[in-house]
């Protein structure tokens, strides 16, 4: 068995907009390492940003702040995101990395000198949001970009480029002879398919901004940002430096090596990069796990639409290990998955608060009142222990199974063929009977020592995920940490007198309605501010228009036609004047005498439900309140600055 594994996650773009969908590759490589970790592999588990590029440049210049510095913030909100949600990476690589700008360098100029990189001219309609050129035929509707919809800009300028085509038939053949290289199969078709219908040379350079590595023999042009992203899974292991030894470990002799995307960057991955490596010689060893986009109902998540979703929202709710399970469990490989609050509290309720923590604090409890809190030994055997235990030992092979396979969906759901049955365990042999009845002791006691020792098996079983929970259940059945060894997992481990621990319970159940309720009224307040940030600015001379002054109510009358509507006289100065306001569900006429309000003085009168009203008076209000600003020591008449 190969003991080594070397995982990736693409390196996100630093535009510091880590939403739950994005966030799903890290989670789900997290996943992978610890796994292989527990099964006793020598794992490195990389991940990190990609901070080149025009889009960067613009957003940095936006921000108002050089583009290192705005990089600089990114990949520390990054970092710090990355903590919360316990992913457990080995290394953290950073594009504008000093090392790793020097290697891009490099492997440009070599791929110069060996012809494989020419310089020429391009023309073409080119996506600043995506860093993508695209062909007339690729273009959507209006010449927009065909992957995010915004327009593309014609571009033309002295570039450098890579001969694709000169690799199409060995990449064919490539991908022919390792029918593994890219999973699941549909996108290794689709791969196959777009190489047969022509590869085009590949333009790798810009002129046009500097934010990047600039190619050392004409520094006028800065080397493409695909390429230079790509090489991150390289330089991160020390290639192109004089310490080698995790480049030979983890990819030259290594049978694991595993680049984790989403399918929007397939082409880059399983066309440009191997053909990359084909034209350095350097051995392709990697594999291509490609999975789908986690949705909403309102399509793909974006800051823009305002349906994205933040994890660091979702954990500060109902704590990391729920977010990191719905993610791990929503996406099988290959096609997209959906994310919606009903769906997340569902799965919180059934298989977290239900199926998971329920069976931790009965057992718990069982063990207590049964045994005095010590986890008995086996004794009498009942009629399902062998049906649990089969069980167990086929979720401990299935789960492995799947999980070498990163189908950690199906993982899961092996695991959970367990937890379930030891419900049904539970309900078969009903301890609370056995309990009543002097001549079952034993089964009493086989009874619980099966439902602690299941339950230290699913412990091992969900630690890659459940990283907070795993070690809270092995405590609560007074079992030490041991790793959580994957490698000799099996079921018959002697109880030794461990004694039970109560816990707080590890999932409380959730109100669904109220849980809508709560992230319903957040959609409307992030909606308020961000039709307030949509609002255009005004000079001081659109406000200085706006005459306020202090009016004070002398009389006050319902309006005879409207149930919302008083009618005011009120003084301002000298002057008297008669205002009608939709003020009278907050406010009686008598109460309102004597006010001291705010008046917008020279809005043109109007007729209202037939009665003339010149100006308004300002009120503080929501959906639920309603407030008069109100003054105390001016006098009437003063204007309001
Ligand atoms: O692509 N659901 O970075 P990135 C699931 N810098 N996955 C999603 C998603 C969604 N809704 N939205 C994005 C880049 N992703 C490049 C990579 S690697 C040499 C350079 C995935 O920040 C997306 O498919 O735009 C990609 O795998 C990852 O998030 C980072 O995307």
């Amino acid at each position: 068995m190969c003991k080594k594994c070397y995982v990736s996650t693409p390196i996100y773009y630093a535009s510091g907009n880590i939403q739950i969908g994005n966030s799903y590759t890290t989670v789900a490589c997290d996943v992978y390492a610890r796994y292989n970790r527990q099964m006793g592999r020598k794992t490195f588990f990389l991940t990190g940003m990609d901070e080149h590029g025009q889009k960067i440049e613009e957003a940095a210049s936006k921000a108002g702040v050089e583009p290192q510095a705005f990089v600089d913030e990114v990949a520390k909100q990054t970092q710090a995101l990355w903590q919360a949600m316990h992913i457990d990476y080995d290394y953290f690589v950073r594009t504008t990395d000093k090392n790793h700008e020097k290697v891009v360098a490099e492997v440009f100029e070599q791929l110069l000198k060996n012809d494989d990189i020419y310089l020429g001219s391009y023309s073409g309609h080119y996506c600043v949001s995506c860093e993508t050129f695209f062909t007339e035929k690729e273009l959507g509707e209006n010449h927009t970009c065909p992957d995010c919809g915004k327009p593309t800009k014609i571009v033309s300028e002295e570039s450098y480029f890579l001969r694709l085509k000169k690799y199409a038939h060995p990449l064919l053949e490539y991908i022919e002879s390792h029918p593994d290289f890219i999973q699941p199969i549909t996108r290794r078709n689709e791969v196959v398919s777009f190489i047969q219908s022509g590869l085009e040379d590949l333009c790798v350079s810009r002129t046009s901004f500097e934010w990047g590595v600039k190619v050392p023999s004409n520094p006028k042009h800065v080397i493409y940002v695909w390429i230079d992203a790509l090489f991150n899974y390289l330089t991160s292991l020390g290639y192109g430096s004089d310490q080698l030894e995790n480049y030979q470990t983890f990819w030259v002799n290594n049978a694991r090596v595993l680049h984790v995307i989403g399918k929007d960057i397939l082409r880059f991955h399983a066309i440009y990069w191997p053909i990359l490596l084909m034209a350095l010689e350097i051995p392709i060893q990697f594999k291509l796990y490609v999975h789908g986009w986690i949705l909403t109902k309102e399509g793909k998540m974006s800051k823009s639409r305002g349906n994205a979703v933040y994890p660091m929202e979702l954990m500060s709710r109902y704590g990391v290990d729920s977010v990191r399970y719905y993610l791990a469990k929503e996406l099988p490989l290959g096609n997209d998955g959906l994310f919606s609050y009903e769906r997340f509290i569902e799965r919180y309720n059934t298989e977290l608060a239900n199926d998971l923590g329920n069976l931790v604090s009965r057992t718990v409890s069982m063990i207590e009142k049964y045994c005095g809190g010590m986890v008995p030994e086996l004794k009498e055997a009942t009629p399902y222990d062998a049906s649990l235990q089969e069980t167990a030992l086929l979720a401990i092979r299935e789960t492995k199974k799947n999980f070498e396979a990163f189908e950690l969906q199906n993982a899961m759901q092996a695991t959970w063929q367990l937890v379930r049955r030891v419900n049904k365990y539970i309900d078969e042999t009903a301890p609370w009977l056995l309990a009543k009845d002097e001549n079952k002791v034993g089964e009493l006691s086989t009874v619980m020592y099966h439902l602690a020792e299941s339950l230290r098996i699913i412990a091992h079983l969900v630690a890659p995920y459940l990283v907070e929970t795993a070690p809270k259940i092995l405590q609560s059945i007074g079992q030490p940490e041991d790793g959580f060894d994957l490698e000799d997992l099996s079921f018959g481990k002697p109880s030794d007198g461990a004694k039970v621990v109560k816990m707080e319970s590890l999932f409380q159940r959730l109100d669904m309605k109220l849980e809508l309720e709560y992230f319903e009224k957040k959609k409307n307040a992030v909606s308020e501010v961000k039709k307030e940030a949509e609002t255009p600015l005004i000079s001081i001379d659109d406000f200085s228009k706006v005459v306020l002054k202090i009016g004070e109510i002398i009389d006050c009358k319902k309006h005879q036609n409207a149930e919302k509507l008083l009618v005011s006289q009120i003084q301002i100065g000298s002057e008297i004047r008669q205002i009608v306001s939709g003020i009278a569900m907050h406010y009686q006429p008598e109460e309102m005498v004597g006010k001291k309000v705010v008046v917008v003085t020279n809005l043109k009168p109007v007729k209202i439900r037939g009665v003339e009203s010149c100006g308004m008076v300002l009120c503080a209000a929501n959906e639920e309140k309603l407030e008069l600003l109100e003054v105390e020591k001016m006098p009437s008449g003063t204007m309001v600055r």
